[in-house]
């Protein structure tokens, strides 16, 4: 089965680099595919994708040296297998606050006698290898996002679930249960606190410590601060930038800092 090069990556001690896709398209999958990144995310939750947009660029991605993975629209079974027959490499799955919500999540993803995914690998096999059944459980990454008061209040207990790679930070959810305000780079005392924590217990149990960030350099200063996998902004956020310095330069005005994606 092709490795899966995010665990040897982290098993290397080298950050993982993860981008994020929320358009529904496989010409901007292969585009960001071919960038650099360790990884790309396609995202389920929040982006403006379904299953048919998403097969089509896990396609895409599946011809770039990226490594396909997919954020889930929540932990519900059948559609984490499902993504995993489409040819996902891994599942980002969001809103883990329990450490049954965290054991069912890993299940999914795991044939037994690991966990109950059902079988029936489809496009695993043709991007994995046709030895898929034998390696999938080893090789395909799970990571449990940790976004709710719960979550962090039970990371032990969800650091502890066999078979789970990690945890991934949603810091504007987490920022708005903590602190009443959604913010990415939130700087309050509580965030801040809730960040060292999780990244001290990922360091202790081994665990990958992952978290969505705004930029590039907003990254740089997560992974000082002891994260491994990181995303430096989804491709609206760049897209969007890019646009406003692109004008701004041919204007001879100033770049706004912000557009009206927020971002
Ligand atoms: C969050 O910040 O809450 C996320 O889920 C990132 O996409
Ligand atoms: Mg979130």
């Amino acid at each position: 089965m092709r490795v899966n090069k995010i665990k040897t990556a982290i098993a290397e001690h080298r950050p993982v680099i993860n981008g994020w896709l929320a358009i529904p398209s496989s010409y901007s999958a292969e585009i960001m595919g071919h960038q650099g990144y360790d990884a790309v995310t396609v995202d389920l939750q929040h982006g403006m994708i379904d299953f048919a947009s998403a097969l089509a660029m896990l396609q895409a991605l599946s011809a770039t040296p990226a490594v396909p993975l997919v954020r889930v629209a929540d932990d519900t079974p059948a559609q984490i297998m499902r993504l995993l027959d489409a040819g996902a490499y891994g599942v980002i799955c969001p809103m883990i606050s329990t450490a049954e919500q965290a054991q069912r999540f890993v299940s999914a993803c795991r044939y037994p006698p690991q966990g109950n995914r059902s079988f029936g690998p489809a496009r695993g096999l043709l991007y994995g290898g046709s030895d898929y059944p034998l390696h999938a459980n080893h090789e395909i990454l799970t990571l449990a996002m940790i976004e709710t008061r719960e979550g962090l209040a039970n990371i032990d207990a969800i650091l502890a679930t066999e078979g789970l790679d990690g945890v991934f930070i949603g810091p504007n959810d987490l920022s708005l249960t903590l602190t009443g305000t959604a913010s990415a780079e939130s700087t309050h005392p509580d965030m801040l606190a809730a960040i060292e924590r999780v990244v001290s217990r990922c360091r202790e149990k081994h665990k990958i410590a992952g978290i969505f960030c705004t930029s590039g350099t907003a990254a740089a200063h997560r992974i000082a601060g002891g994260f491994n996998f990181v995303t430096p902004a989804n491709d609206v956020m760049q897209l969007g930038r890019a646009s406003r310095e692109a004008i701004a330069l041919a204007r001879g005005t100033e770049i706004p800092t912000t557009g009206a994606s927020g971002y």
